[in-house]
């Protein structure tokens, strides 16, 4: 890395008060990597155990005998350890601090009221048949809901998977066929920046995409958050206000293994349908508990806010788990940044005096594009630690970050992870990692992060090349629901003995990790991981369509924008219209954050004589970057080339 990156030393006041402070990371990270029995056996004792575990870490990655388990013989419940065991001291502390869209809408409940929700809703959830180890899927708006939903499963021993509000009927009945699940949670309708969306209704056309598939939904339980009219299925759909007054307050959490499965969160690869991640119990919760504890310097009277949805893995672990189970005041947010202002984020910060804020580099370059009046205008003296995670953070929004919004004052830590890793993973520490605008510094304990190269060659000291881990951590996904060969595959296949992330990085002289971007067919679009292939497939489904390609390409404030290539039916001419109609078309089929930013007409693909399409060629022309297209000599018909370039779709 070139001498010119600026690096911002641990602001010493902060230091002084961390948990974790300058001296202590160097010699606990040694520990975790040399001795992880010891260190993971020792950092397990933060949960409540119902029966305490005597073996700690027993993995194996070689692919022939995959198996990963932690924690292995104890049992636990989730929500003993993020509620009940909080009643006695933190019982009338506030636990979820919901901040509805419109700023005059705001609820507190405190550990006692959220203990009550979660037990009632889990009696209701076990009056509709739902048993241990059932699957539920959630389909919610940012309400508390949403939390106790997933507590309640928890409760219960259920397994969640909770499918994001903005997903296509068809892309969430794919998800509830795909795990089984025969019970749904919805809303009549959610609420974001003043706009309604058809909760209840696009659930309802889910149904019947999974009835058809012989997969039929036996029960919808709904919550009423608009009173907006929705349809009514008399057997199959329940209100929660209703079926809630039949149920006892009392509901005794469900002893559960270690390894028992927690959730499971579907997300986008380079192939093929999503994939169900799946998350056990011990392992996990330990993972999410320290890491929030230990990222974000957690004190006893911190308030904290993630602005992510549970919809997505954020939501899980640094929404909900992490921050409940540290006994932590935890902010749920419905709305945008942008409603009903730019200072919305800032207002909220002030109003609920939010000490730890955790957001995504593209809310910040939305921000950062509209000035920072919007920011000065509020106070923000509450405001400790900064947090991000997504995408890697652009040097500029970075530094508007740390001065404008945190006036130099508050660490910003850039936490790398996956929904696959569960927590953080390469993050500094606010009170011991310099800072490096960009870099997501260092490996949090336990994690042996390493750089290959595309032999499998292992890069030492300063170099770029596909990152891998080395070792289990607890918090690691166990397998992909349903089919544990992709699982194995996906990510232990590449590079015999290790995890690959499918990510591209840099380390730089001083150790420090720069994660480049995905090295796979996943685009990073907001924050939010699509594959490739599902937005091809979703094209090719439109009968005006022969032959689709879709890259990303560098967007000012998606990080990455969708660009897709796509050839005709012949017959077809390529209009406007068209163009609205394929957009409107992949809207329905996945979603508005699936929705193509540029469709290029092209007659035909570059393609290697064997007929695959060279994608690396593509990627070049939609970033505007065709001078060096690299070797092309292996192209069936070379003038295909000229012919993109000539009418790209993103000319500087
Ligand atoms: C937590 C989450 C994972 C992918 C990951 C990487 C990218 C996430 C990042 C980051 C650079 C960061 N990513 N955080 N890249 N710096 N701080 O986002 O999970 O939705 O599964 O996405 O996101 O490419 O591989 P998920």
């Amino acid at each position: 890395m070139s001498d010119d990156v600026k690096t911002y030393p641990v602001p010493t006041d902060f230091s002084r008060k961390a948990n974790i402070g300058p001296e202590q990371y160097g010699s606990m990270y040694a520990a975790s990597i040399a001795d992880p029995e010891s260190f993971w056996g020792e950092m397990g004792q933060r949960l409540d155990w119902m029966k305490p575990y005597t073996k700690v870490k027993s993995v194996n990655w070689d692919k022939a005998n995959l198996s990963i388990k932690w924690y292995e013989d104890g049992v636990l419940n989730v929500t003993s350890n993020c509620l009940d065991r909080h009643l006695k001291t933190r019982g009338d502390k506030p636990a979820i601090i919901w901040e509805g869209d419109e700023p005059s809408d705001s609820k507190t409940f405190n550990f006692k009221e959220v203990h009550l929700e979660v037990c009632r809703l889990a009696n209701v959830l076990k009056d509709l048949g739902v048993k241990k180890g059932d699957r539920v899927t959630l389909f919610m708006p940012m309400i508390p809901e949403a939390g106790f939903a997933m507590l309640a499963c928890a409760r219960i021993g259920a397994v969640h998977s909770v499918v994001f509000g903005g997903f296509s009927p068809e892309a969430l009945a794919g998800r509830i066929t795909d795990c089984d699940s025969t019970v749904v949670v919805t809303a009549d309708e959610g609420v974001r920046g003043s706009k309604s969306i058809p909760l209840k209704a696009n659930c309802d056309a889910a149904c019947e995409i999974a009835a058809k598939a012989g997969k039929p939904v036996s029960k919808v339980l709904c919550v009423r958050r608009t009173d907006g009219d929705v349809n009514w299925d008399n057997g199959r759909d329940v209100w929660l206000h209703e079926a809630v007054k039949n149920v006892s307050d009392d509901c005794p959490p469900e002893p559960m293994n270690a390894e028992d499965p927690l959730f499971i969160l579907y997300t986008s690869g380079s192939t093929g349908k999503p994939k169900g991640v799946l998350h056990t119990t011990g392992g996990y919760l330990v993972w999410a508990a320290m890491t929030h504890e230990y990222v974000f310097d957690l004190k006893e009277d911190d308030v904290y806010w993630c602005t992510a949805d549970v919809g997505w893995v954020t939501g899980h672990t640094y929404i909900i788990y992490g921050p409940l189970a540290n006994g932590a005041t935890t902010v749920m947010f419905e709305g945008v940044p942008t409603y009903p202002d730019a200072s919305r984020f800032w207002q909220v910060c002030d109003k609920h005096k939010v000490s730890l804020f955790y957001t995504a580099p593209t809310a910040i370059r939305a921000l950062m594009r509209e000035g920072d009046g919007p920011v000065k205008a509020t106070d923000r003296s509450s405001l400790r630690v900064l947090g991000t995670v997504g995408e890697p953070i652009n040097p500029e929004a970075w530094e508007w970050y740390f001065h404008v919004v945190g006036e130099g004052r508050c660490p910003i830590v850039d936490t790398w992870w996956q929904t696959e890793t569960g927590g953080a993973m390469i993050v500094p520490l606010p009170g011991t990692t310099p800072m490096k605008p960009g870099s997501a510094t260092l490996p949090y304990f336990g994690i042996e992060p390493a750089l290959v190269d595309a032999n499998g060659q292992e890069l030492e000291g300063e170099a770029e090349g596909n990152l891998i881990i080395k070792q289990s951590w607890p918090g690691q996904m166990r397998t992909v629901y349903g089919d544990h060969q992709r699982f194995i595959d996906t990510y232990f296949s590449a590079y015999p003995g290790s995890y690959f992330t499918g990510d591209g990085c840099k380390r730089d002289a001083d150790g420090f990790y720069w994660i480049t971007g995905r090295v796979d067919d996943v685009i990073n679009v907001s924050g939010h991981r699509m594959g490739t292939a599902e937005v091809e497939s979703a094209l090719v489904s439109h009968a005006a369509v022969a032959e689709a390609a879709v890259v990303g390409y560098p967007h000012n404030i998606k990080g990455q924008g969708i660009y897709a290539y796509v050839t005709c039916t012949s017959g077809i001419e390529p209009d406007k219209a068209l163009r609205k109609e394929l957009v409107k078309h992949v809207r329905s089929e996945i979603g508005p954050i699936a929705a193509p930013d540029l469709i290029h007409f092209a007659p035909g693909l570059p393609k290697t004589r064997s007929g695959k399409i060279m994608r690396r060629i593509l990627r070049k022309i939609a970033g505007d970057q065709f001078d060096n297209l690299g070797d092309t000599s292996t192209l069936a018909d070379p003038e295909v080339v000229d012919d993109l370039i000539e009418n790209r779709m993103n000319k500087a």
